[in-house]
């Protein structure tokens, strides 16, 4: 429905946690044996991460509905999806986000839209979010470097918030951009991507309902280092397609610039779509680490949403168009 924020007083920790997984971060670090990590190139760090304690709980209560969008599997520990992070905009290492990505103001924080759509205009979170119902979605996360997460988003639907600015007959991809300030985001002085993060979509992979704004995860407003207060989650590509603290949105004829693809062309395509079967050039896809758990899985067709968008890519070669 809205994003109002019930004060802080109000909020018993009970309302708004997954209980069984509020230990301390050390605890849960330990138990989910992710100290080892081994991501694609090196392994995730996560020692010195006393700084990101104080911010845990500081997500603020939402209002929200339940929906049928919900996976049967574990979800991932609060600590750990708040914890473990890739937000390159405060540097490289995975507990930098926690770390420094609170350096970031968000508030006020205002959306541009604009490009091929009858009702371009800046608009503020509030306003660009608040008229659309808030839904809970548990969705599986894959990131490229062959580790996973499920968690539970709260957002609207990218799709019904992309209608109201009435895209027209031209907007054939949309196009996403994170917010740069070089004062706040300490990463970006490193030109490690070409800043700002740009991620965009086909229009029809936009509407497709299972693509979310979110504003919040585990009940709660986003932390900053999950791209608060406004990110883009697409569960059926590599996370780096969800791309975070968002201020422009523009509707476009051709296929955007993403950062990603830019920096490395033959590693990272403008779909990304999960696919065990397409190997990035330094590693296979066809399994994952699932954080907290020690076993491999293996990787699913669409990151298992296959049933909901294969028909996005009916007739396209998937091997080409990576
Ligand atoms: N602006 C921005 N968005 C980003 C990234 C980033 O570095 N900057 N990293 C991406 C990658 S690689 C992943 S895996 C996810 C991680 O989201 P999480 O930290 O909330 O799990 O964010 C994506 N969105
Ligand atoms: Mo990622």
């Amino acid at each position: 429905m809205i994003i109002r924020h019930k004060k802080k007083s109000d909020i018993s920790e009970n309302n708004v946690t997954d209980e069984g997984t509020y230990h301390s971060r050390r605890d849960i670090i330990k138990s989910m044996g992710v100290a080892g990590l081994a991501l694609g190139g090196g392994a995730v760090a996560l020692n010195g991460l006393g700084q990101g304690e104080a911010q845990a709980d500081a997500g603020e209560a939402l209002d929200f509905a339940t929906t049928d969008y919900r996976v049967d599997e574990d979800k991932t520990p609060f600590e750990a999806v708040t914890s473990i992070n890739n937000f390159y905009e405060f540097g490289m290492g995975k507990d930098d986000p926690a770390r420094y990505a609170d350096a970031m103001s968000i508030e006020p924080w205002t959306i541009e839209v604009e490009g091929h759509c009858d009702k371009p205009g800046k608009i503020s979170l509030e306003d660009l979010i608040n008229p659309h119902q808030l839904e809970e979605r548990i969705y599986r996360f894959r990131c490229v470097e062959a580790w996973s997460m499920v968690i539970p988003w709260v957002g609207v639907p990218l799709g019904d918030v992309l209608k109201r600015f009435e895209p027209n007959s031209r907007a054939k991809y949309v196009a996403f951009q994170t917010k740069y300030d070089r004062d706040e985001m300490r990463g970006v002085r490193y030109p490690v991507l070409d800043w700002p993060y740009r991620e965009g979509l086909r229009m029809d992979e936009a509407m497709n309902p299972l693509a979310l704004l979110a504003v919040g995860l585990y009940g709660k407003s986003l932390l900053h280092q999950n791209g608060a207060p406004l990110r883009l989650v697409v569960p059926w590509k590599y996370g780096f397609k969800s791309i975070k603290s968002i201020v422009r949105i523009k509707f476009v004829e051709d296929m955007p610039f993403t950062s990603w693809q830019d920096s490395a062309p033959s590693e990272y395509g403008f779909y990304s779509n999960v696919n065990p079967n397409v190997s990035h050039p330094r590693w296979s896809q066809a399994s994952e680490r699932r954080v907290g758990e020690f076993r491999r899985r293996e990787t699913l067709m669409f990151n298992g949403y296959e049933e909901e968008v294969a028909a996005l890519y009916a007739g396209m070669d998937l091997k080409k168009n990576y």
